[in-house]
């Protein structure tokens, strides 16, 4: 049975940036690998005419989670570097809704739905389930399926578009495991109808 998409059913994006791709400051192995398959999802979303959104990870220069600041991380996505912006490739439409997120330099965001309305402004749409794919599985991705999750939005985790960061082996798989016990459901392309 494949899945069908409706006016209810709305595509996220996370965090598909290029210092999240190899070559970039904080490269997901394999993280390239997403953008195809989400130009597969972009252009099914289209046809269909959902809601799509792309969230970034905006930081500014000072932000708390660089290792300059005593943070975990190396400095990324600096709001409007060439860094921060969205993968070459990536097809996102004019009409795409952007949501930045950890844009203050206190404080880190792995959610896409922490401090920015997104839960607020997908109701406004009347948006009930979300397709979920992006970067990476184990932070942003993790987050936002949680969180989506806690809103009450039903999760199609696009098992084929994400990819995990693995600071410890197994971190990817840990977080896919603990996403659909929450109550997110796997999909990939092949469960949609063309
Ligand atoms: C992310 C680490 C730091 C992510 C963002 O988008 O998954 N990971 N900031
Ligand atoms: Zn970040």
């Amino acid at each position: 049975m494949k899945t069908s998409l409706d006016q209810h059913d709305a595509l996220l994006v996370v965090d598909v940036q290029r210092d999240f791709l190899p070559g970039g400051s904080l490269a997901v192995p394999g993280g390239d690998a997403v953008v195809p398959v989400l130009n597969r999802y972009l252009g099914l979303a289209r046809g269909r005419g959902l809601t799509i959104l792309a969230s970034r990870d905006w930081h500014p220069e000072n932000h708390c989670s660089f290792r300059a600041r005593g943070g975990t991380w190396p400095e990324h996505c600096v709001a409007g570097g060439a860094g921060a912006a969205f993968a070459p490739g990536l097809e996102l439409p004019p009409d795409a809704v952007i949501v930045s997120k950890a844009t203050g330099s206190e404080t880190d965001a792995y959610s896409a739905f922490e401090g920015t309305g997104l839960a607020r402004r997908l109701r406004e749409r009347g948006v009930k389930r979300l397709l979920i794919g992006g970067l990476a599985t184990d932070y942003c991705v993790l987050n936002t399926v949680r969180d989506a999750l806690k809103e009450g939005f039903q999760v199609l985790l696009l098992e084929d578009a994400i990819r995990a960061v693995d600071v410890k082996p197994g971190d990817g798989e840990r977080a896919e495991r603990e996403m659909r016990e929450a109550g997110a459901v796997p999909a990939t392309l092949e469960d949609f109808a063309p």
